[in-house]
């Protein structure tokens, strides 16, 4: 498939996606929306996963009731077979909203109608799983090599843009907004204490129903449930023969592809970049 990325005020989506950008941008959000906005391979379908948990107050034969992209639309797709916006309008309330869209191109009903959002955010170098997802996604562009792909990832020429601007616009946009703001290094490290903010967050429920969250969304039992591993998109569209959907699940799986020369010099532009924000991230834990 010879698929193309084109720009949307500077950030580059895939062409359907941009081509009826005025459907996305004209979407209504409902005030009891909650929507996950992330960064693409910063744990989205973990957070889907805890979030669609609590929603069902721990009891989680519910969670069973549809894969991941059903239960928790993901709003901006739009692919021949589907459309976010069209199942979302189909969805009953309370919806689970997935997006990879950065804070400025979000639909305004979603900050008219003050919904909750949860940001995860995932280092930058871990992030870097985007290509091996790239290499099994047949609806985004071929990422050539690990070398090429970097590079395009620095300048921001890969599917939903820059990651520098992505955490640092969505990190800015907390202090406007019911945000909370959230790390995949700290969910991965201390797992009870991130659901616990989840939690008082959305919605308390006991301990109980915290541990068994806990159990449900680990990457083991993720990687082994159909509804939450993405087994059941047909391999004409990821295809996970090349790279499974939960890959490896780890903090610092970056230090198996980069070369020492690649992350030093990741490290001088990453530095050059993130010099006007407060924001930090953890590269191990
Ligand atoms: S997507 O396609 O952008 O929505 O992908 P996303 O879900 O954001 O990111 C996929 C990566 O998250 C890892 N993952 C998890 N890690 C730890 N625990 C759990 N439960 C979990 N679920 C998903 C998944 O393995 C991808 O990361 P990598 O590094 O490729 O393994």
């Amino acid at each position: 498939m010879d698929v193309q990325l084109k720009q949307l005020n500077g950030v580059p989506l895939t062409k359907p996606i941009a081509d009826q950008w005025e459907r996305v941008e004209e979407f209504k959000a409902r005030p009891d929306d909650l929507l996950i906005a992330t960064y693409p391979k910063a744990g989205t379908t973990w957070m889907q996963e805890i979030v669609d948990s609590i929603m069902n107050d721990g009891e989680l034969e519910k969670n069973k009731r549809a894969p991941t992209h059903v239960r928790s639309p993901f709003l901006e797709m739009l692919t021949f077979v589907s459309s976010g916006v069209d199942v979302l309008n189909n969805t009953p309330s309370p919806r689970l909203v997935k997006t990879h869209l950065p804070s400025e191109l979000v639909p305004k009903s979603f900050w008219e109608q003050k919904c909750k959002t949860i940001y995860v955010a995932r280092n930058a170098k871990d992030t870097l799983s985007y290509y091996f997802f790239d290499l099994m996604n047949k609806i985004q562009p071929d990422p050539g090599t690990w070398e090429q792909y970097m590079e395009k990832f620095l300048k921001g020429e890969v599917a939903w843009g820059n990651w520098f601007d992505h955490v640092s616009g969505w990190w800015n946009a907390k202090d406007k907004h019911e945000i909370l703001y959230v790390f995949y290094e700290d969910i991965k490290k201390d797992t009870k204490r991130e659901i616990r903010k989840v939690m008082k967050f959305q919605k308390n429920l006991s301990e109980e129903a915290l541990d068994k969250i806990c159990h449900h969304t680990s990457f083991k039992a993720m990687k082994e449930n159909p509804m939450a591993n993405y087994s059941t998109i047909p391999n004409m569209l990821l295809d996970q023969t090349v790279s499974p959907f939960m890959r490896k699940g780890e903090v610092a799986d970056w230090k198996n592809h980069f070369t020492e020369s690649q992350s030093k010099m990741f490290d001088e532009e990453y530095e050059e970049r993130m010099k006007g924000t407060d924001l930090k991230f953890r590269t191990n834990i």
